[in-house]
């Protein structure tokens, strides 16, 4: 509904209203959407994620004027927070803007997938005029009662910090309180705009370089900490380092590997930050998942007498059913702002900084590699089968495998596309995405599409399922749109498959699709999407090459397997899970 807004977006594209706006941001006069816009380059957005409504089209009127910000549309909000997420994960921030309610509460749950998965995304909403509050008035697109603090007080929970503007004079303050906490946190952060007030002037931004900084340790804390890590480590026999998924959001990576050099031991890593140490490392042993980690890697890290983990999140998923987790007294635990040795907490102490100011002091102590690499048989590699023989998950690995270069990100949805994924050698500097902790199913297709839009450079490929495909179909049309090189290996093995292994019922099969002949529908009369089918391994490949010479759009090859064929990861996985979940309520 658009009943609303002044007709600029038009006239700007016309080129009819160009210069007074613009005039006046470069002499310093700003609205309240142009401070917005101008905060977001400055903190290095080059795109925003968006959905039109009437409560937020003046305020994407503003956010146009800024040329250094590009406007991208998404299909539902839902898909347009989940963009904005993937988006983050190559640029390390996002801003996504929806309408009230509507918009908002449907971008609420891409939200909290940015809260679980530590993503800086800036969820930006209008809302009612300010005449409205506190009126008697009845409004469109609410729940219909006189409370118009609901969608704030929701978002209070599942952001870092939630700003609602209600004064033109506030609003820098509030913007800059809202972006510094999600920059700082690494957690989404909210803004409210109401739609009378997107256009109204306030002051210009300062300088945003405090947006930026690190927070330090407090020193004795960091010193004593560090003493007592290394202490610890010097007295391990076998010693173990495992990376875990908040290494990134808390610029850990660098500074693991420099103390895993000092160290010398094998480095595992956890499922959901496999690519935060180069696989093709001398010291890799591979992903720990208790009795599914890599072939030799569990025995290493289960047999250690002393667990450096850095960044970790241990669930009932990261550790197959409560099943993997290194015990308390043996467990160096360096969190964002902590770190827990056997058992003592030193508060205060920052993840980058303690891994760095250990590596100065650690022993040296290469027995866990040493013990990884004398059990070591090296996977022989997997046969190719028969060209015409009916496509199987180990063939279509096989191939995407070979897909996989130094320059790519690979990125995995809910379901076996996780063991599939897990399985993958990464060569280099090939990257790897996983939403593990909020495990939406339908999350990588937007993500995807906002990846692929932050690293333009890089090469993209999704595996996704079925099932989760369907959720969010429709965004591939957004891939079309921007021409984005993406592939998409579809799994079309008719049906839920980890529930199926898990816990089967009817519940668990779903309607079938066209995938492939989708591309055509979202092609339309402009589009340059391919879209093929391969039922055997001959197509597949020929697929697959046609999708790496297609530069002009995305390609979706959809792969057609058995309902059954699954890895044998993930039955092991599911059925420990699924215990863990099934565990009967304890009596006191
Ligand atoms: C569900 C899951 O087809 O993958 O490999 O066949 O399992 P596989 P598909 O994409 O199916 C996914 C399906 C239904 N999980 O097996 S993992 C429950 C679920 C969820 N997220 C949301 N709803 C339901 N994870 C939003
Ligand atoms: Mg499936």
């Amino acid at each position: 509904m658009t009943t609303m807004a002044p007709n600029k977006h038009n006239q700007l594209a016309a080129g009819r209203l160009t210069t007074k706006t613009e005039d006046e941001q470069i002499s310093g006069t700003f609205t309240i959407g142009s401070y917005l816009a101008a905060r977001l380059v400055q903190i290095g957005l080059k795109h925003h994620f968006v959905v039109a409504g009437d409560y937020n089209l003046v305020l994407l009127d503003q956010l146009l004027l800024n040329k250094n910000l590009q406007q991208v549309y998404s299909c539902n909000e839902l898909n347009c927070a989940f963009s904005a997420e993937g988006y983050a994960r190559a640029n390390g921030a996002a801003a996504c803007v929806v309408t009230y309610s509507v918009g908002a509460l449907s971008a609420f749950d891409g939200l909290g997938g940015a809260y679980a998965e530590n993503l800086p995304v800036i969820l930006i909403s209008g809302s009612p005029n300010t005449n409205d509050l506190g009126s008697n008035h009845l409004l469109h697109h609410t729940l219909g009662t006189h409370d118009f603090r609901y969608q704030f007080e929701m978002a209070r929970r599942i952001t870092c910090e939630a700003v609602a503007i209600t004064h033109p004079e506030e609003a820098p303050y509030l913007i800059d309180k809202a972006i510094r906490a999600a920059l700082r946190e690494k957690k989404p952060a909210y803004i409210e705009i109401p739609c009378n007030l997107s256009a109204a002037p306030c002051s210009k931004p300062g300088p945003f370089a405090s947006f930026l900084e690190t927070p330090k340790s407090d020193p004795t804390s960091l010193a004593a900490a560090v003493r007592a890590a290394a202490s610890l480590l010097e007295k391990a026999v076998r010693p173990a380092l495992l990376a875990g998924p908040e290494l990134r959001a808390h610029r850990g990576i660098d500074a693991f590997r420099k103390l895993a050099e000092a160290v010398g031991c094998g480095v595992a890593v956890m499922p959901s930050a496999k690519s935060f140490f180069p696989e093709d490392h001398k010291q890799f042993i591979g992903i720990y998942l208790g009795a599914v980690s890599s072939p030799g890697c569990g025995e290493v890290v289960d047999s250690s007498d002393v667990v450096l983990a850095a960044g970790p999140v241990f669930t009932d998923y990261t550790t197959t059913g409560w099943t993997a987790q290194p015990a308390e007294g043996k467990l160096i635990r360096v969190d964002s702002d902590r770190v827990r040795v056997a058992g003592t907490t030193f508060n205060g102490v920052f993840l980058a900084e303690f891994l760095e100011a250990l590596a100065k002091v650690a022993k040296r102590n290469t027995t866990t590699l040493l013990e990884f690499q004398r059990g070591r048989v090296e996977p022989a590699a997997p046969p190719a089968a028969a060209p015409e023989a009916p496509l199987t998950r180990a063939e279509m690995c096989r191939q995407i495998q070979d897909v996989i270069d130094s320059n790519t990100t690979l990125l995995v949805e809910t379901g076996d596309s996780w063991f599939n994924g897990f399985n993958m050698r990464l060569p280099g500097n090939a990257k790897f995405e996983i939403e593990m902790q909020w495990g939406h199913i339908g999350w990588s297709v937007p993500a995807t599409f906002g990846y692929a839009l932050g690293a333009p450079e890089r090469r993209v490929v999704l595996m996704v399922g079925d099932g989760s495909f369907q959720l969010t179909a429709q965004e591939v049309c957004q891939m079309i749109r921007l021409k984005l090189p993406v592939i998409i290996f579809l799994v079309n093995n008719r049906g839920y498959t980890i529930e199926v292994e898990i816990h089967d019922g009817p519940y668990n099969n779903i309607k079938n699709w066209d995938y492939a002949g989708i591309i055509k529908v979202f092609n339309a009369t402009d589009g340059g999407g391919l879209g093929i089918r391969a039922t055997n391994g001959k197509q597949l490949a020929a697929a697959i090459k046609q999708a790496l010479d297609h530069t002009g759009g995305p390609t979706l090859i959809e792969c057609t397997i058995d309902r059954d064929d699954c890895t044998k990861e993930l039955l092991e996985w599911g059925n420990r899970v699924a215990a863990a979940n099934s565990r009967p309520q304890e009596r006191a």
